[in-house]
């Protein structure tokens, strides 16, 4: 019986994304059947003291303080970056030259270039690459894709329309941090939030061919540490319309301003035969109206997206159990590991998080 692999992992980053990550990685192998046994070996961060908390909070081997040596310790399999926007490309592109498989936060990095030497360093080194664009494996978002390829709201899409809408920062007193400046975050709502339905928009209907777009600084500075001004130089909100190279029109808006929208990921998608809905404040139903139901029965089903024959859920709870945000995380960690084991490709992977990019940059382009 050949000796099972253990994956060794390096998590880089200790706040949200690390802990949101952290969790992930724990509870993967205790609820996906995983080809190989993990082993989380270090979290690094640059603050000595939080770092070293984190390490005993989310149950990391050791603390590192340095990133290269996280990518310059032999023992290390994959580096999980959950650090800044700008960071990413560095980080990356030196775990891809030290032969590590890499999974990497949304967005990919903070424009086409960084992405690009990013993808081009993967596909030159050979390694396993993922985007955490975790919102691909809810279960009701996984369900609505495969519904789509079964043609059950027909075999062409005319409208995909989506919004992301938070409002953390809809207020002058929010001081300044790193996803308001341009130098570290690239944008602001556009790559944070946005680039999360972006993503969704060509998982679920396609490439998108053209956009146009207009976006918003609603607060232009905010207080620093140092309780200085600094101008808040991105988006606080983005709308977006275009096409898909399919022909379908594109309707996005990412906004931060939206009072009582704490996280409300919500997209609509009309097709010849008949639309899907959806919105993360109910992330365990996918709504479905079909054309062809008897024109007395029409309307649009509730379906809660909990059976064992739903995307992820048998690794889960019975029917009825929710899931929340978290198990996303865990669901893409899991896919993840499993294709490294496989070597099989996984999306999606530093080539589609480039095209993501791609849009991105489109859409900035277009507002200016
Ligand atoms: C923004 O606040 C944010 O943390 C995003 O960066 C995440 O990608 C999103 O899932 C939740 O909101």
């Amino acid at each position: 019986m050949p000796k099972r692999r253990t994956l060794s992992v390096a998590l880089i980053g200790t706040k949200f994304m690390g802990r949101a990550h952290s969790n992930a990685w724990r509870q993967a192998p205790r609820f996906f059947d995983l080809p190989a046994d993990i082993q989380m070996a270090a979290i690094c961060g640059r603050d000595r003291a939080e770092t070293r908390r984190a390490a005993k909070t989310l149950d990391w081997e050791r603390a590192v303080y340095n990133w290269k040596a996280i990518v310059a310790d032999p023992t290390i399999d994959i580096v999980d970056i959950c650090t800044p926007n700008d960071s990413h490309a560095e980080i990356a592109i030196a775990a891809a030259d030290a032969g590590k498989a890499i999974l990497c936060e949304k967005p990919l990095a903070r424009n086409v270039t960084e992405a690009r030497r990013m993808a081009e360093a993967v596909k030159r080194t050979r390694v396993a690459n993922m985007v955490c664009f975790n919102y691909r494996r809810v279960p009701a978002i996984a369900l609505a894709k495969q519904m789509i390829a079964a043609g059950e709201i027909g075999d062409r899409v005319y409208h995909f329309r989506a919004r992301y809408a938070q409002d953390w920062i809809a207020g002058e007193k929010f001081p300044m941090v790193w996803r308001l400046q341009s130098k570290v975050a690239g944008s602001g709502a556009l790559g944070d939030i946005g680039a999360h339905i972006i993503d969704l928009a060509r998982f679920l209907v396609g490439e998108i061919a053209g956009v146009s777009a207009v976006n918003e600084t609603f607060v232009k500075r905010r207080l620093t540490k140092n309780r200085s001004y600094a101008k808040v130089d991105v988006d606080d909100a983005v709308s977006v319309v275009g096409k898909f190279k399919n022909g379908a029109m594109l309707n996005l808006e990412a906004t931060r301003f939206a009072h009582g929208r704490k996280n409300q990921l919500s997209f609509e998608i009309n097709g010849s035969r008949g639309s899907l809905t959806f919105d993360l404040e109910k992330m365990n139903r996918l709504r479905f109206y079909d054309a062809k139901d008897p024109a007395h029965a029409r309307g649009f089903r509730d379906i809660i997206v909990t059976e064992p024959n739903h995307p992820y859920i048998k690794n889960w709870w019975p029917a009825g159990h929710i899931i929340g945000y978290e198990h996303s995380f865990v669901d893409t960690i899991a896919d993840f590991v499993n294709a490294l084991v496989t070597r099989k490709r996984i999306q999606p992977d530093f080539a589609d998080g480039l095209k993501t990019q791609r849009v991105l940059d489109l859409i900035q382009r277009a507002a200016h």
